[in-house]
């Protein structure tokens, strides 16, 4: 256990107070705290949105960039260096809304990437409409008579896509968030931790309540974590219960594994023949 001190940073935060970000933010730097990693290895790279700020709130490199394009910037970073630890930051719209196309990609790549995605299902920045992991019925301004259709499931997505890490934390569980955040960011490959995240603003259904009432931890002693077809019926389940953990974990190669132009070190290491270069640009 260490201080969690060094991570911090005096930049403004206007989250709402009672905001679930701050749970989960507060994960993520015990997380660190606990593996001691050093902030200037630590790249967290995230799009637009109310989670997408959760990189100004911490003391280490960070790349906000655009809407949903959060995936393919870290995927870049981590070729580029394949020793940071690279932390993506998403909101739920952010990820399986506009990035939707990216994350698709980033589950057959698999890079060593963690990907945390805030769930709160709702646009919360731009004030209350609905996102992909809305659930049927849901009232906003902009969709009044409810939702019109079912919400994405962002687990069994990534379980059907073939990921090799699937979890699900819970902001208002912070150490077990943490513990899950510290596997996930060990895990050799790309890695998804999507949270449920209390949007005290624009989401009134889905309550620090709702979820206390709801949330329950797998089974440590008979829950296997290599059954993908449990990991699936698990993911599935929601109204009486929610399960929080790891869901789903196998080995799997990682996209830079044995990939040749990194058997020589991260590619910023490396010298190059800018002929070389004018050649492969010249022929596409
Ligand atoms: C290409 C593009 N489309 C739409 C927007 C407007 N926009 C900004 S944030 C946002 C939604 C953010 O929701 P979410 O990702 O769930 O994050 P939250 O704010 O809830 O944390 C939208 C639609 C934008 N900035 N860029």
């Amino acid at each position: 256990m260490s201080d969690t001190k060094q991570y911090d940073n005096d930049y403004e935060n206007k989250w709402c107070p009672g905001c679930g970000n701050f749970g989960i933010l507060n994960a993520i730097k015990k997380s660190l705290a606990d593996m001691q990693m050093p902030p200037e290895k630590v790249l967290m790279v995230s799009g637009i949105g109310q989670a997408a700020k959760n990189p100004h709130f911490l003391q280490c490199n960070f790349f906000h960039g655009l809407h949903g394009r959060a995936l393919p910037v870290a995927t870049g970073a981590k070729l580029a260096d394949q020793d940071l630890t690279i932390l993506v930051n998403m909101g739920d719209g952010d990820c399986y809304g506009e990035g939707g196309n990216h994350l698709l990609a980033a589950l057959r790549r698999n890079i060593n990437l963690t990907l945390l995605v805030h769930n709160n299902m709702v646009y919360g920045l731009t004030k209350g409409q609905a996102s992909p992991t809305s659930r049927r019925g849901f009232v906003t301004k902009a969709q009044p008579g409810g939702v019109a259709y079912d919400a994405c499931n962002p687990l069994t997505l990534a379980l059907s896509q073939g990921a090799g890490f699937v979890a699900r934390g819970y902001c208002g569980e912070i150490q077990h968030l943490s513990r899950l955040i510290k596997e996930a960011v060990s895990y050799p490959g790309f890695s998804l931790v999507d949270i449920l995240q209390v949007c005290i603003s624009f989401n009134n259904v889905n309550t620090y309540q709702f979820y206390n009432d709801r949330v329950y931890k797998l089974e440590e002693e008979t829950y296997k974590a290599d059954d993908l077809h449990q990991a699936i019926d698990r993911a599935m389940e929601w109204e009486d219960k929610i399960p929080i953990g790891i869901l789903y974990q196998k080995e799997t190669r990682g996209y830079t594994q044995g990939l040749a132009p990194l058997q020589s070190g991260s590619l910023f290491s490396q010298t190059y023949d800018p002929e070389q270069v004018q050649k492969v640009i010249s022929a596409v």
